[in-house]
């Protein structure tokens, strides 16, 4: 049987059930100390003085010290390697802040004591003195006259402006004889990693090295930027990841405790390991979305869409993270969906406001366009009384490769194939049946049903593309495959999974292409003294990226092998059939040898042909030609108590074309792990601040991330139209479920309150929402 497509079980899985994984905090090392970070509570305040005195004289504390006292050991701030527009506001941003503080959680100060408890309790005695100032926290009073600005330098707190058109929208919105014009807000989320974040670093100081284990996405990228802005040379530092337990996106940052702990180090001559609790975590590491968003829609009478013009909102937060102000931008192109469109007009604009920085959660970007597209649709469809699934088949693209009205080309698909599989997988029709019965019987359970179809850009990508966005790193990922000499390989990726299984999924396709067995591939990652380049994982890009980098990897190997087996059989290289890992003359079968075995004669080196190299291995470094265009089309079906405004999720039908599927049990995981972070979206996640910019869902016991128990088990189909961008055929599928989600589950909701002439809830759906919205419908 074929590795590629089979259900393997995940490689990775028994050290993870039986509790030998390593993650940071399980380790130790001689010497350690620990670090505690003093955050301030205000969301705004000046910096008067910072004491810390009496924490120095505190049991077990070695050091203890301000922003401005380490302003000779860290000479740069955070980067952000983003700086979407050439005019943009890009903020200092120190690890410590040094003059103000800008949220609640913004580290002022820090204390390195010998062990967790006495660093946390010394830190209690850091005396700070703040003068606090009137905070902004509401992404749509940012720009309003009189808001306080976050960053006095820039007089405002616009952060910039990104504009994209094509066409004449003015003319389509001018001849349009039905529009649509749609608000909605994206709420703020808190990304939930089941690990949170830690950091530990050893240095040797007398050859000025330093190990740094961090709870990242991004080793590679972490490594390269710990070395600009701390000060140490790459060749000296050395990043390792060990297991990750999640990131969401919120790992695919340089966080200030990274630099913190390495400066540290230094200064110490001392291991430092930090370990952030949950409700820090909620502070201190990245939020995503937050955003308003303003869409409108030119149509024919019939519902064919002519236009899509979009205006966001998007916050940044107090500061730039590493791609804070790229992330709504993941969108620009999308905000016309699936959908056929002559003109699109997009702007957004960045805003900062006192409150954690935003950046990368799962999807960044492409769930908000899709629910501002599939949100408006279905108004759309109110409007000139079509069917949600008529209007998006009148208005679906059906030829592919197609070109978006924004600018870029959608490699395959099939939108439609998509949308009737979902609906048939539902029943739709059945389900439209039974909402009108229970309409009619006045039933206090009214059910809903919600569609959204969409089109997502991921894999990030073409190195020129990013380019020309103005992001300052490549798309490119690497891959070597080594073969052993008794016949297992190694393969070295640039990826660092933290969730995703690509221990198991490449092994999957080294064992396809070099016919060996699965279990006899070894795959080793994150850790930049054995895979010195990649670029690591995130944007649903390791497979698009680094897995087609392995299968030209293969491709070398399987040369190299050709020729070493040629020489042997006395054949010529084009004489040889390669299938399964063998290889034989043409016409007599027979006669062959395994690429396992040319790996033992390439290791012997023995009889090798005159002038090859000894070794059987080969590396590639792949830059893709396009980014990766997952699509799909998703069926939320909601049951809504009338009465008490309770929203229940009966059920979720997804249909969803990622390509070749590599491991169909490990795509159907991120499938069901998208969806449920989706479904929060809709129903229960929002970061909520009180005016004073106090996080009011500081805890798991406010912030409610939905277990099992909340959710029904997801129906999860699909449709294949393998990408012809790459030989694999493949499509990330890493964010699909987060990208199509929120926006079924509402038009699911919206739906259901329909015969109360509700138009809108607000996200999460919580049951008061629900309830005031038929409440003010029915008054
Ligand atoms: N795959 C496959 N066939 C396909 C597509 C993917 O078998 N056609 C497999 C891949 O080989 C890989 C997995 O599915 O094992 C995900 O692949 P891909 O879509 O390339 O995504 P990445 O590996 O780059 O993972 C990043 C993506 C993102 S952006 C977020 S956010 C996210 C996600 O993955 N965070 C996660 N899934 C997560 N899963 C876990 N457990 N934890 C996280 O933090």
């Amino acid at each position: 049987m074929a590795a590629i497509g089979a259900p393997v079980l995940r490689k990775e899985d028994p050290e993870l059930l039986t509790g030998q994984a390593r993650f940071v905090d399980d380790l130790t090392l001689p010497g350690m100390l620990w670090l505690a970070v003093v955050r301030s509570p205000y969301a705004h305040a000046k910096i008067v003085k910072i004491d810390v005195s009496k924490a120095l004289a505190a049991e077990g504390v070695v050091g203890a010290f301000s922003g401005e006292d380490l302003a000779g050991d860290i000479p740069a701030g955070l980067p952000c390697a983003w700086p979407v527009t050439e005019d943009i506001h890009m903020p200092t941003h120190w690890a410590l802040a040094r003059d103000k503080a800008r949220y609640a959680g913004d580290g002022v100060a820090v204390v390195v004591a010998e062990s967790r408890a006495l660093a946390k309790d010394a830190a209690e005695l850091v005396e700070v003195e703040y003068e606090p100032l009137p905070a902004v926290t509401d992404v749509g009073e940012a720009l309003a006259d009189g808001a306080p600005v976050v960053h006095d330098e820039f007089g405002t707190n616009r952060c910039y402006e990104w504009p994209l058109t094509a066409g004449d929208v003015d003319r389509a919105f001018a001849d349009a004889a039905v529009t649509v014009s749609e608000r909605y807000r994206q709420n703020r989320l808190i990304p939930v990693a089941m690990e949170p974040r830690g950091v530990l670093v050893q240095p040797v100081p007398a050859q000025g090295e330093y190990t740094v284990w961090s709870s990242t996405q991004i080793p590679h990228i972490l490594r390269v930027l710990l070395a600009m802005t701390v000060g140490v040379p790459e060749a000296k530092l050395r990043v390792i990841t060990p297991d990750v337990g999640g990131g969401f996106g919120s790992k695919l940052n340089v966080y200030a405790e990274e630099q913190l702990a390495l400066a540290l180090a230094r200064k110490l001559g001392r291991p430092i390991k930090w370990i952030e609790e949950r409700s820090e975590a909620n502070v201190a590491t990245i939020h995503g979305r937050d955003m308003i968003q303003e869409i409108e829609l030119a149509a024919t009478a019939e519902g064919k869409i002519t236009a899509v013009r979009t205006h966001l909102t998007a916050a940044m937060g107090a500061y730039l993270q590493l791609v804070t102000p790229g992330i709504p931008l993941l969108g620009a192109w999308l905000y016309a969906g699936c959908y056929d469109v002559e003109a699109y007009d997009f702007v957004c604009t960045g805003v900062f406001t006192n409150t954690t920085p935003t950046d990368a959660y799962r999807g960044a970007g492409r769930p908000e366009a899709t629910y501002a597209i599939e949100r408006a649709v279905d108004a759309l469809a109110r409007k000139v009384g079509k069917d949600p699934a008529e209007i998006r088949r009148l208005n679906f693209i059906g030829e592919f490769p197609a070109n978006l009205a924004s600018g870029l080309t959608v490699d395959s698909g099939d939108f439609h194939a998509a949308l009737d599989k979902a609906l048939a997988v539902a029943g739709y029709d059945n389900l439209r049946t039974e909402q009108a019965a229970r309409r009619k019987r006045k039933d206090t359970k009214e059910l809903g049903i919600g569609l959204s179809a969409y089109v997502e850009m991921c894999g990030l990508a073409p190195s020129r593309i990013l380019s020309a966005l103005r992001y300052a790193a490549g798309g490119w990922d690497t891959a070597t495959i080594r073969c052993l000499p008794t016949g297992s390989v190694q393969v070295l990726t640039g990826t660092s999974p933290h969730g995703q299984g690509h221990v198991t999924t490449w092994s999957q396709i080294v064992a396809d292409r070099l016919g060996v067995d699965v279990a006899s591939v070894e795959v080793l990652h994150g850790d930049t003294a054995v895979v010195p380049l990649g670029m690591d994982t995130y944007g649903s890009r390791s497979l698009a990226v680094g897995g087609v980098a392995l299968y030209h990897a293969a491709d070398k190997v399987i040369d190299k092998a050709r020729a070493i087996v040629a020489h042997k059989l006395e054949a010529a290289a084009e004489d040889l059939e390669y299938e399964n890992g063998r290889f034989s003359v043409k016409g007599s079968p027979d006669q062959g040898m395994t690429v396992t075995e040319a790996a033992f004669a390439a290791w012997t080196a023995h009889d090798l042909p005159d002038g090859m190299e000894p070794g059987l291995e080969g590396t590639f470094v792949y830059d893709p030609p396009n980014f990766s265009w997952p699509s799909g089309a998703h069926v939320a079906v909601v049951e809504i108590d009338t009465e008490t405004g309770a929203v229940d999720l009966l059920r979720y039908v997804a249909v969803d074309d990622v390509g070749t599927v590599i491991n169909p049990t490990i795509v159907d995981g991120q499938v069901h792990g998208g969806i449920a972070q989706g479904v929060a979206q809709a129903l229960f996640e929002e970061a909520v601040y009180d005016e004073d910019g106090n996080l009011l869902t500081g805890s798991l016991v406010n912030y409610l991330v939905p277990s099992a128990v909340e959710l029904p088990s997801f129906e999860v189909e699909r449709t294949e139209c393998p990408s012809p961008t790459n030989p694999l055929g493949v499509k990330g599928v890493g964010e699909t479920g987060a990208i199509a989600s929120p926006a079924a589950v509402m038009n699911a909701v919206v739906d259901a309150l329909s015969p109360w002439g509700v138009e809108d809830v607000r996200m999460p759906a919580t049951p008061e929402r629900v309830w005031r919205a038929i409440a003010e419908g029915a008054s």
